[in-house]
């Protein structure tokens, strides 16, 4: 191979790395969750080949509400789970879908979609 060819294909292999690292692992933005008038803590989360912002960061002891909007079809992102809370809920395309819960113990909790593929976290202070 000559040098021009390496650097090509080490350019390509860096790219890939980029594009994977960029849609799996890459955090979309942490968000801090915002007291509402009823004392919930509230939340709007856009699902579009992931979570947005993919970490909240909450208050034990209050309630959580958390607005999932999902902008995308594809049946990958279609229920979102919180198993550490026993939660779960359907997301129907273009439609606003609250879940609320309390979170009691401050901590790390994932959230996720049903085959694990997109994920979050909630952070519990
Ligand atoms: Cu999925």
């Amino acid at each position: 191979m000559t040098t021009a060819q390496i650097l090509v294909t080490a350019g390509g292999v860096a790219l890939c790395i980029f594009i994977a690292w960029f849609f799996w692992f890459a955090p979309k933005g942490q968000t801090r969750a915002a007291t509402g008038a009823g004392g919930a803590q509230e939340v709007a989360v856009t699902v579009k080949g992931g979570y947005t912002p993919d970490v909240i960061v909450v208050k034990a002891g209050q309630p959580v509400r958390l607005h999932f909007t999902r902008r995308e079809s594809s049946a990958c992102s279609e229920k979102v789970l919180f198993p550490d809370f026993n939660q779960s809920v359907l997301l129907p395309a273009g439609q606003e879908v609250t879940l609320e819960f309390t979170p009691e113990k401050p901590g790390e909790y994932g959230f996720q979609c049903q085959m694990g593929m997109l994920r979050g976290k909630l952070i519990v202070e």
